[in-house]
Protein backbone atom coordinates (compact mmCIF):
# COMPACT_ATOMS: atom_id res chain seq x y z
CA UNK A 1 0.00 0.00 0.00
CA UNK A 2 1.57 3.40 -1.29
CA UNK A 3 0.54 5.34 1.81
CA UNK A 4 1.48 2.95 4.85
CA UNK A 5 3.99 3.61 6.90
CA UNK A 6 4.58 0.04 7.59
CA UNK A 7 4.87 -1.25 4.37
CA UNK A 8 7.87 1.35 3.79
CA UNK A 9 9.30 -0.20 6.15
CA UNK A 10 9.08 -3.45 4.34
CA UNK A 11 10.20 -1.80 1.14
CA UNK A 12 13.20 0.03 3.38
CA UNK A 13 12.27 3.14 1.95
CA UNK A 14 11.64 3.89 5.50
CA UNK A 15 14.64 3.03 8.14
CA UNK A 16 14.00 0.68 10.82
CA UNK A 17 16.26 -1.44 12.97
CA UNK A 18 15.28 -4.72 12.21
CA UNK A 19 15.40 -7.80 14.72
CA UNK A 20 14.11 -10.35 12.32
CA UNK A 21 13.08 -10.73 8.81
CA UNK A 22 11.63 -13.87 6.54
CA UNK A 23 9.73 -13.90 3.56
CA UNK A 24 6.34 -13.42 4.85
CA UNK A 25 7.42 -11.34 8.65
CA UNK A 26 9.17 -8.23 9.73
CA UNK A 27 10.43 -7.51 13.01
CA UNK A 28 11.57 -3.83 14.18
CA UNK A 29 12.61 -1.92 17.07
CA UNK A 30 9.23 0.38 17.99
CA UNK A 31 10.13 3.45 17.70
CA UNK A 32 8.61 5.30 20.94
CA UNK A 33 9.61 2.33 23.08
CA UNK A 34 7.12 1.58 26.21
CA UNK A 35 8.78 -0.67 27.77
CA UNK A 36 12.78 -1.67 27.79
CA UNK A 37 12.12 -4.44 24.88
CA UNK A 38 9.39 -3.31 22.65
CA UNK A 39 9.49 -5.16 19.24
CA UNK A 40 6.67 -4.83 16.36
CA UNK A 41 6.01 -8.03 14.57
CA UNK A 42 4.19 -7.30 10.94
CA UNK A 43 2.93 -9.51 7.95
CA UNK A 44 5.00 -8.16 5.16
CA UNK A 45 1.57 -8.04 3.41
CA UNK A 46 -0.63 -5.30 3.95
CA UNK A 47 -3.26 -6.52 6.23
CA UNK A 48 -4.71 -3.41 8.10
CA UNK A 49 -5.90 -5.10 11.44
CA UNK A 50 -6.84 -8.05 13.10
CA UNK A 51 -10.46 -7.39 11.50
CA UNK A 52 -9.10 -8.03 8.37
CA UNK A 53 -7.28 -11.12 9.00
CA UNK A 54 -9.10 -13.74 6.50
CA UNK A 55 -8.93 -17.12 4.81
CA UNK A 56 -5.99 -15.87 2.13
CA UNK A 57 -3.79 -13.91 4.27
CA UNK A 58 -3.98 -16.14 8.01
CA UNK A 59 -0.57 -17.60 6.48
CA UNK A 60 0.86 -14.32 7.54
CA UNK A 61 -0.24 -14.38 10.79
CA UNK A 62 0.35 -17.87 11.61
CA UNK A 63 3.81 -17.20 10.71
CA UNK A 64 3.84 -14.29 13.06
CA UNK A 65 3.03 -16.68 16.19
CA UNK A 66 5.48 -19.38 14.96
CA UNK A 67 8.28 -16.55 15.35
CA UNK A 68 7.11 -14.31 18.03
CA UNK A 69 8.59 -17.06 20.41
CA UNK A 70 11.65 -17.30 18.64
CA UNK A 71 11.79 -13.73 18.80
CA UNK A 72 11.37 -13.63 22.57
CA UNK A 73 14.19 -16.03 22.84
CA UNK A 74 16.47 -14.30 20.88
CA UNK A 75 15.94 -11.40 22.86
CA UNK A 76 16.02 -13.08 26.06
CA UNK A 77 12.91 -12.39 27.77
CA UNK A 78 12.67 -15.70 29.48
CA UNK A 79 11.32 -14.20 32.44
CA UNK A 80 8.08 -13.26 30.16
CA UNK A 81 6.83 -10.65 28.24
CA UNK A 82 3.44 -9.15 27.03
CA UNK A 83 2.05 -9.55 22.57
CA UNK A 84 -0.74 -6.92 22.06
CA UNK A 85 -2.36 -6.07 18.95
CA UNK A 86 -4.02 -2.68 18.72
CA UNK A 87 -7.36 -2.56 16.56
CA UNK A 88 -9.14 0.55 15.57
CA UNK A 89 -10.31 3.06 16.91
CA UNK A 90 -11.50 2.01 20.49
CA UNK A 91 -8.22 0.16 20.14
CA UNK A 92 -6.10 2.90 19.22
CA UNK A 93 -4.50 1.15 16.78
CA UNK A 94 -2.76 4.38 15.37
CA UNK A 95 -0.53 2.96 12.27
CA UNK A 96 -3.45 0.78 9.88
CA UNK A 97 -1.41 -2.19 9.27
CA UNK A 98 -1.07 -4.88 11.18
CA UNK A 99 1.27 -5.53 13.50
CA UNK A 100 1.77 -7.23 16.80
CA UNK A 101 3.82 -5.39 19.99
CA UNK A 102 6.38 -7.74 21.95
CA UNK A 103 6.90 -5.79 25.30
CA UNK A 104 9.13 -7.11 28.24
CA UNK A 105 12.33 -6.41 29.95
CA UNK A 106 10.76 -5.71 33.13
CA UNK A 107 7.64 -6.64 35.10
CA UNK A 108 4.97 -4.76 32.89
CA UNK A 109 1.93 -2.99 34.51
CA UNK A 110 -1.03 -4.97 35.81
CA UNK A 111 -3.53 -2.49 33.51
CA UNK A 112 -4.64 -3.78 30.16
CA UNK A 113 -7.70 -1.26 29.19
P1 LIG B 1 -0.34 1.23 17.57
O1 LIG B 1 -0.66 2.35 18.49
O2 LIG B 1 -0.71 -0.12 18.13
O3 LIG B 1 -0.86 1.46 16.16
O4 LIG B 1 1.25 1.21 17.48
C1 LIG B 1 1.99 1.80 16.48
C2 LIG B 1 3.41 1.79 16.95
O5 LIG B 1 4.24 2.12 15.86
C3 LIG B 1 3.72 2.81 18.04
O6 LIG B 1 4.10 2.12 19.23
C4 LIG B 1 4.88 3.62 17.51
C5 LIG B 1 5.36 2.82 16.33
N1 LIG B 1 5.84 3.60 15.22
C6 LIG B 1 5.18 4.63 14.60
N2 LIG B 1 5.93 5.11 13.60
C7 LIG B 1 7.07 4.36 13.56
C8 LIG B 1 8.23 4.38 12.73
O7 LIG B 1 8.38 5.17 11.79
N3 LIG B 1 9.19 3.47 13.02
C9 LIG B 1 9.08 2.58 14.05
N4 LIG B 1 10.08 1.73 14.24
N5 LIG B 1 7.98 2.51 14.84
C10 LIG B 1 7.00 3.41 14.60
Amino acid sequence: MQDCLFCKIVAGSIPSTKVYEDDMVLAFRDISPQAPTHILVIPKIHIESMTDVNEKNVGAVEQIMRVIPVIAKEQNLDNGFRVVTNVGEDGRQSVKHLHFHILGGKQLSGTMG
